[in-house]
């Protein structure tokens, strides 16, 4: 570990330095990060273990689940229900909030999370994560209700994704910055790698699923034209084009050389709001988006401040690098 500064340490300093940290919201978060370090554990040893390849069931969205989707939220509700920090949870693959059996103590906080964004790359062994966002439990209640569960992205109180990739990196915000930790196996900490990460204001580089082309709403349609159009058009520069179709790992990169990433409504699912999901997948990356200098809209609203009315409800999504983000804005307002 050398002179490397764990993430403890890390959170430890935000209070030093003035923020607002409670100590049991630094337990929260570094009782997570375990819950982290065991993910990662599996995913190495999956396909030694037969725990690749669909689980044959399906999650709230009608999606195929992996056997790791199951494993993963297994991972995480089994861990951090024993912590006595939370109140309650809310994950992509349960259909409803899970609450605290009766045998632990509850805490102040719910958790909702992703936990592991990007299953469909698995088996074929590209990077997926884990996503996760914090806020307190309203009215200080332990026993929150469905309704509880409803809150805009505007009351995180904390952030944070892991990306499994060739290495495995925690991102964290707890609204002073955001910092990035690589896990550091021979001793099994989480190490501070970055700090302050800022996301470049231009770019030219766009993240989206081409092959939804059609599907796309006009300004969408036209942004990416323009884009494609490259110097000579109207945005008078030539644009590259990444997509992983693991949000987590295209929002790595953004976050460490810019670039915009766009999950627009698409006529398909208009009836369902979108395709990612506000409160394990939008809100905590548009809070560490926000924090890094970047931003994030629906291309009509703030994704933070959009209206929750629903645990598993979906939402466009098009973040990034600000200056991009607030182009395509612009195109929606020309609409
Ligand atoms: P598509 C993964 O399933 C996810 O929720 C995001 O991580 C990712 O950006 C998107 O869906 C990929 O969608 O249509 O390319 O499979």
């Amino acid at each position: 570990m050398q002179n490397g500064m764990s993430l403890k340490q890390y959170l430890i300093n935000q209070q030093r330095s003035g923020m607002d940290i409670a100590a049991d919201l630094v337990d929260l978060i570094c009782e997570t990060a375990v819950t982290c370090k065991e993910i990662t554990a599996r995913i190495d040893r999956a396909s030694l273990e037969g725990a690749l390849g669909v689980a044959g069931s399906e999650n709230v969205q009608g999606e195929e689940q992996k056997k790791l989707d199951i494993i993963t939220n297994d991972v995480m509700y089994e861990h951090l229900s024993t912590t006595g920090l939370l109140a309650g949870m809310g994950s992509e693959e349960v259909d409803d909030p899970m609450m605290i059996p009766n045998q632990y103590p509850r805490g102040r906080y719910l958790i909702y999370f992703d936990p592991l964004d990007g299953s469909s790359n698995i088996d074929v062994n590209i990077s997926v994560g884990t996503i996760f966002s914090i806020v307190e439990a309203p009215h200080g209640t332990d026993t929150p209700s469905p309704d509880d569960f409803h809150q805009s992205g505007t009351e995180q109180i904390a952030a944070g994704f892991c990306v499994y990739g060739p290495s495995t990196t925690l991102v964290l915000t707890v609204g002073n910055g955001v910092a990035m930790f690589t896990l550091d196996r021979s001793v099994g900490e989480f190490i501070l790698v970055r700090d302050n990460v800022q996301i470049p204001e231009d770019t030219q580089e766009f993240a989206i699923n081409m092959s939804n082309q059609r599907f796309w709403e006009p300004p969408v349609q036209k942004y990416i034209a323009d884009c494609l159009a490259g110097e000579t058009g109207p945005l008078g520069k030539r644009y590259n084009m990444r997509w992983v179709a693991s949000m987590v790992a295209e929002v790595f990169r953004i976050l460490t050389r810019g670039g915009i990433f766009l999950y627009p409504m698409d006529e398909r699912i208009r009836d369902k709001g979108g395709k990612l999901r506000l409160m394990y997948e939008a809100n905590p990356i548009s809070f560490i988006v926000e924090q890094a200098g970047g931003a994030s809209s629906t291309g009509r609203e703030r994704i933070m401040e959009v209206e929750a009315r629903a645990l598993h409800q979906r939402v466009p999504v098009i973040l990034g690098s600000k200056n991009e983000v607030e182009k395509v804005v612009e195109y929606h307002k020309g609409e």
